[in-house]
């Protein structure tokens, strides 16, 4: 890494990611295990010779229109670290660097134990936008609307994927109308809240997902109900959540990726 990009980094250089790094299960719908990663040896400026992780990008990635083709590809030809036509391709942690042997980009914030994509579309940063809708219950108490994920049953904040070409403002409504309304497109009831927001967090997501080369990043939203506009709408888990649910900010709950400590940003910005 240049002495340019560790400078960039310096403020996320002491975050060691977990989740991606968990040998305990397989990698999410496959048999592929990663290989450990110490916690000492998570820096890619930490040498370490013999580091080979097994190579996995799932089949339901390949072929698909929001996925890139393979890096051997001679036809892809990104416009690395930029704004790449309709797909954002900066990170929000720094510019990334590459594999020299395999040209692939490189997780920012060190080894995950596995390289390709996983199920990540993009290589190197694929972006969401996390809504966080927050409300005071009748008992006094800030909470926020979860949903339980379909792919591994965790809670989580309805956030989703930044289509091609797509702004954040319009990720973060279109996600919670799917994730959290069942598809219902309320935009009378919900412009208010909409028009409120306040933006809690961008840059690394410590997701299950990442790879090596492929990445999470969003950025974090509180729209806050102070006028009880959402209690003209009907929440409803959508296709890709099983169920939806208040959570009080104070709950123990374990949360999907980095969502625990967006819920901690959110608790420290109404205190
Ligand atoms: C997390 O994955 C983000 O914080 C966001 O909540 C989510 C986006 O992925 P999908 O829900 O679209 O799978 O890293």
């Amino acid at each position: 890494m240049s002495i340019w990009n560790h400078l960039l980094c310096r403020p996320i250089m002491s975050f060691v990611h977990q989740k991606c790094r968990n040998v305990d299960v397989p990698y999410l719908g496959s048999q592929v295990r990663r290989i450990p990663v110490p916690d000492e040896l998570v820096k890619w400026s930490r040498e370490w010779t013999e580091y080979k992780p097994p190579v996995h990008t799932d089949s339901k990635v390949q072929g698909q229109v929001w996925a890139d083709p393979e890096i051997s590809d001679k036809t892809f030809q990104p416009a690395w670290n930029s704004v790449d036509g309709k797909i954002n391709r900066v990170s929000f942690v720094c510019p990334y660097t590459f594999d020299s042997n395999t040209l692939c980009p490189l997780n920012p914030i060190g080894r995950t134990g596995l390289a390709g994509r996983g199920l990540l579309g993009r290589w190197g940063p694929n972006h969401a936008a996390d809504p966080i809708v927050s409300r005071i219950s009748d008992e006094g108490h800030l909470e926020f609307v979860a949903i339980q994920r379909r792919d591994n049953s965790e809670w989580a904040i309805p956030g989703g994927m930044v289509d091609a070409g797509e702004q954040v403002s319009q990720t973060l409504q279109r996600e919670f109308a799917e994730e959290a309304m069942h598809g219902v497109v309320d935009k009378k009831s919900l412009e208010e809240l909409w028009s409120c927001g306040k933006e809690l967090y961008r840059g690394y997501v410590d997701d299950p997902r990442n790879t090596d080369n492929a990445w999470m990043e969003t950025v974090v939203v509180n729209f806050h109900d102070a006028k009880g506009l959402l209690k003209n709408v009907t929440l409803q888990a959508g296709d890709d959540a099983t169920s939806l649910r208040w959570i009080r900010v104070d709950s123990k709950e374990p949360l999907y990726a980095s969502h625990s400590h967006f819920i901690q940003l959110l608790k420290a910005s109404h205190s």
